[in-house]
């Protein structure tokens, strides 16, 4: 054969394979999601009947999740963003892939309740599904605190913004979410202003509040008080609600944990599943998805997480404590005190990183 008919016979190889890895994906599904957010039996299931071997890679930060989106070439198939400030502007930014329905059969599950308060973030719910939704609120040692304060006032973020309390409890551990879309609209309530404000005088008060008690404030990270809680390490932190009770399920002999959503109010997040726009096995993604959909199998996930998930179907086969815990599936006198923040833009979000560092910083 000549050097041409050659190269001729290399090339339609080359184009018969690249059609057929267009047609079947390799049988492989990246899933990029949350810490401490899965029951890793799931994974295996799926496996089992799909044939799909999921690679699984965790992050405990919204930020790591974004520079890496938008930077694109991830590899990765499915993520887990939380819908407000991040996935929106990842939407805008073209980082993420419209949805195709027709292979998510399992979307008749959806809770409305739940889809509806995310069309906000997502409108037509064309880009994400809910995996988890949850609260930003306080964990603490319930024996720890009462040693040192018998009347603390466990039920309000005095426990943590108010200086002269939360000294009292520097000595035994108070760690806090390096999540500066949480933390500054948790100050901002605590202050009495608009958790969501933009205003630029407002996110400098509550870098105030936070400078205030930075003294006091022994660990700024995201997925650490989980041990440190159950262990009895530390006595306060600020976290997210199914982290919390993942700690007050592994707590050690002796230690007692507790989760409060704060009588002042309390953010409330919604993690959603999405695909990248770059994602290299699509298909494989939806399958993904719309296997978690399953109500039995979403949840699976959250009687292992402690989070509330976005399925109306599923409640039935939830564990009681799960599904009857008020800090769980708070029932609607406490949804009515649950805010969210939406987009911040990108002159104010430079404003809140600044100030972030420098709370953490202590400048
Ligand atoms: C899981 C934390 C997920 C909640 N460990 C943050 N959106």
């Amino acid at each position: 054969m000549s050097r041409a008919l050659l190269s001729v016979a290399a090339g339609l190889a080359a184009f018969s394979l690249g059609t057929a890895a267009f047609a079947q994906e390799e049988k492989v599904v990246n899933v990029y999601n949350w810490s401490d957010y899965i029951d890793e039996s799931i994974l295996e299931e799926f496996t089992a009947e799909t044939g799909i071997k999921v690679v699984y890679d965790v992050y405990d930060s919204n930020e790591i999740l974004e520079t890496k989106l938008l930077s694109g070439g991830t590899g990765y198939d499915v993520v887990v963003p939380s819908a407000a400030p991040f996935m929106v502007r990842q939407i805008e930014a073209g980082a993420l892939q419209k949805l195709d329905m027709s292979k998510l059969p399992n979307l008749t599950h959806v809770w409305e309740a739940i889809a509806e308060r995310v069309e906000k973030y997502d409108p037509d719910n064309a880009y994400s599904v809910n995996y988890m939704w949850g609260t930003t609120g306080i964990g603490f040692n319930v024996d720890k605190i009462a040693e040192r304060m018998p009347d603390a006032p466990t039920d309000s973020w005095d426990m943590i913004f108010d200086p002269e309390i939360v000294s009292k409890f520097e000595d035994c551990g108070v760690y806090m979410l390096d999540a500066p879309a949480e933390t500054i609209p948790a100050a901002l309530n605590y202050l009495g202003l608009d958790p969501n404000s933009k205003d630029p005088d407002d996110i400098a008060k509550a870098g105030e509040a936070l400078k205030a008690i930075r003294p006091y404030i022994q660990k700024f990270h995201s997925s650490a008080y989980i041990d440190a809680l159950a262990n009895g390490d530390i006595c306060l932190a600020v976290g997210w609600s199914g982290d919390v009770f993942q700690a007050i399920d592994a707590a050690a002999d002796g230690v007692n944990v507790e989760y409060v959503i704060p009588t002042e109010g309390a953010q409330m997040w919604f993690d959603q599943m999405a695909i990248p726009a770059d994602a290299p096995h699509p298909e494989n993604a939806h399958t993904f998805i719309n296997y978690m959909l399953r109500p039995e199998v979403i949840a699976k996930a959250s009687n292992y997480v402690f989070y509330a998930n976005g399925n109306k179907d599923a409640t039935q086969h939830l564990d009681a404590e799960v599904a009857e815990d008020p800090a769980i599936y708070p029932p609607e006198d406490v949804m009515e005190k649950l805010f969210t923040v939406d987009s911040y833009d990108p002159k104010t979000q430079r404003i809140v990183t600044r100030t972030w560092t420098s709370v953490k910083t202590g400048q």
